[in-house]
């Protein structure tokens, strides 16, 4: 390819979210000509499409952050302990300025079609306004949950009011005062806004499919003691949180439902509740994720106290998760959620058995019943892990795409490369760990780096998985998941579950972010290791 309207590059990073922010930092700190190419206006990724009332993180702030400059950390102040949406954007706007990102984003900018051409060993990436980028490496920073999921339920052109989805929030105010607001989904996106809309909608119904076990996330604004004190431990925090199975800075709870009494049990249940957030899933009991009967004691612990919470017993009961076990769905953290329904102008409507008809002129019909709305809320999910992909013309070796490869769910070596797809990196990509993410995406942008590192200085030039080594991640993957109580999700997104017609699969890695990060380094000791890396003029393979 040449021309005068083809730029040539050393890389094309796509996304500029938590992922692709941090990638191009690195690929221009080993030299490399790099550019992201963004569909948004701004930065952000997650934390600029996802500006619904009530969005932030469940992870905690000091630990949803980049930990590669000291400087950086030094100098940020986190207000709270779950930060909203508007600060974790502040945050990486923040970055982007410190480290001079800007200059290489391009944004407004869809990325359609990326092409892989055996003869240079170079990829040449299309956009929607037909710029073409010539490069030799591809890093797709899609994101895991970038593209949201809307039903497609009849009628809903024939809708009289607004309707909004919450991962494509507009960025002016949306009103809801006087209004009456239908929230479809209950989800971690539903249960964040749903305590928020009930405050000024005049009337708030919420349908709800299949109910959650929400934990309370007992937010705390940071006092300047408790940041001087973050500020003091960030190492000791970061080696925590590689270690831990979901990338947290928590301790191991040490402790599992045979060691203790039902007293005792009920006891750091009760200690956990209070710490609130995922620390009463990984502080309490280890065993929690692989012990059915452990399970069961939490997962009933918690319908305990929505039966407290909630005064109207119908609702409450609605409200009870009864035929999955917790966790084996990602639980939500709720700020005052369960206390929302105990509000006058808040009902439920459950939509398990005789599900959401159509959406009519006025409002949402389920079976014979009509609930008026004058706006609906979606807050219905996301195509998970491959759903961005799949909306890139992505080809690789022999012109097959990214889109038949994964016909059958996807198939990657480390969730980061796929074979017949040589120098295409993923951050976290389909098959990658699940959890905190920016303690996921720092591990896999370091090892692309060294990957591209090893090429450059060794004068090779592509890399790639072998066959069998993606065979054996996606062995790896059932193994780990079939260990734990996570199959039994009911429409579990981890599982591909959530979308109707979606190949089902296991679409991360839940083998520990501890166990993922030794292993992708194990694999880059041993010289790449179930790798073929080429030159390719001289084919000269190793
Ligand atoms: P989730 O967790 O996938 O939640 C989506 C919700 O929408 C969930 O309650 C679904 O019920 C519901 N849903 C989906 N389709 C329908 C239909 N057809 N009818 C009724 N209800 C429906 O997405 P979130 O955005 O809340 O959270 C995603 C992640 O983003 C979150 O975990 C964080 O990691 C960040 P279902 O449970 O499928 O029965």
């Amino acid at each position: 390819v040449a021309g005068a309207n083809v730029v040539e590059i050393d890389a094309v990073v796509i996304g500029a979210g938590f992922g692709g922010l941090r990638m191009l930092h690195e690929l221009r700190g080993r030299g490399l000509r790099a550019q992201i190419l963004e569909a948004a206006p701004d930065l952000g990724g997650t934390w600029y499409w996802n500006r619904y009332p009530g969005a932030r993180t469940d992870s905690e702030s000091w630990t949803y952050a980049y930990s590669f400059s000291t400087e950086l950390q030094d100098e940020w102040d986190w207000s709270e302990r779950f930060p909203t949406q508007d600060e974790v954007h502040r945050y990486l706007r923040h970055v982007a300025d410190k480290f001079d990102l800007r200059k290489d984003i391009v944004f407004d900018t869809r990325v359609v079609s990326a092409v892989y051409e055996e003869e240079t060993g170079r990829w040449l990436v299309t956009t929607e306004d037909g710029k073409r980028y010539h490069c030799q490496y591809l890093v797709t920073a899609l994101g895991l949950l970038s593209l949201p999921y809307k039903p497609d339920f009849d009628g809903i052109d024939k809708f009289e009011g607004e309707w909004y989805v919450t991962g494509r929030w507009p960025r002016e105010n949306v009103e809801f005062a006087g209004k009456r607001v239908a929230v479809i989904g209950t989800g971690a996106t539903a249960v964040q806004a749903i305590p928020l809309i009930a405050q000024t909608a005049a009337q708030l119904t919420v349908f709800q499919r299949t109910p959650n076990y929400v934990l309370p996330a007992r937010n705390y604004t940071l006092t300047d003691f408790e940041r001087e004190s973050i500020r003091a431990s960030y190492d000791e925090i970061w080696r925590k949180a590689r270690k831990h199975p979901f990338g947290y800075a928590f301790d191991r709870a040490g402790v599992t439902k045979k060691d203790v009494t039902p007293d005792e049990h009920r006891n750091i249940l009760e200690r956990g509740w209070e710490t609130g957030g995922f620390r009463f899933i990984f502080e309490t009991f280890d065993d929690i994720t692989l012990d059915q009967e452990a399970n069961e004691i939490a997962s009933e612990f918690v319908r305990e106290k929505i039966r407290t919470i909630v005064k109207d017993p119908d609702t409450a009961d609605l409200l009870c998760p009864k035929d999955y076990p917790i966790v084996s769905k990602r639980p939500p953290l709720g700020h005052f959620y369960y206390e929302a329904f105990n509000r006058d102008n808040v009902s439920l409507i459950d939509v398990s058995s005789t599900p959401i008809t159509e959406i009519t002129a006025g409002g949402v019909r389920v079976g014979d019943d009509e609930y008026s709305a004058d706006v609906i809320v979606f807050a219905t999910g996301f195509d998970a892990g491959t759903g961005a992909y799949n909306h890139i013309d992505i080809r690789g070796r022999g012109g097959q795409t990214l889109r038949e490869k994964w016909a059958e769910g996807p198939r990657t070596h480390l969730g980061i490369s796929v074979d017949g797809f040589p120098n295409m990196f993923m951050v976290s990509g389909p098959q990658s760990p699940f959890g905190n993410i920016p303690v996921v995406v720092e591990g896999t942008v370091e090892w692309i780096g060294d990957a591209i590192g090893h090429l450059r200085m060794n004068e090779l030039d592509t890399i790639e998985p072998t066959a069998e080594s993606v065979e054996s991640w996606w062995q790896l993957l059932q193994d780990y998941i079939n260990a734990t109580l996570l199959p039994r999700g009911r429409h579990s997104w981890f599982l591909g579950a959530n979308i109707p017609g979606k190949p089902r699969g296991v679409l991360f890695f839940f083998g520990g972010v501890g166990t993922y990060r030794k292993t992708c380094q194990a694999a880059a000791d041993g010289g790449y290791d179930g790798f073929t890396i080429e030159s390719i003029h001289s084919h000269r393979r190793r």
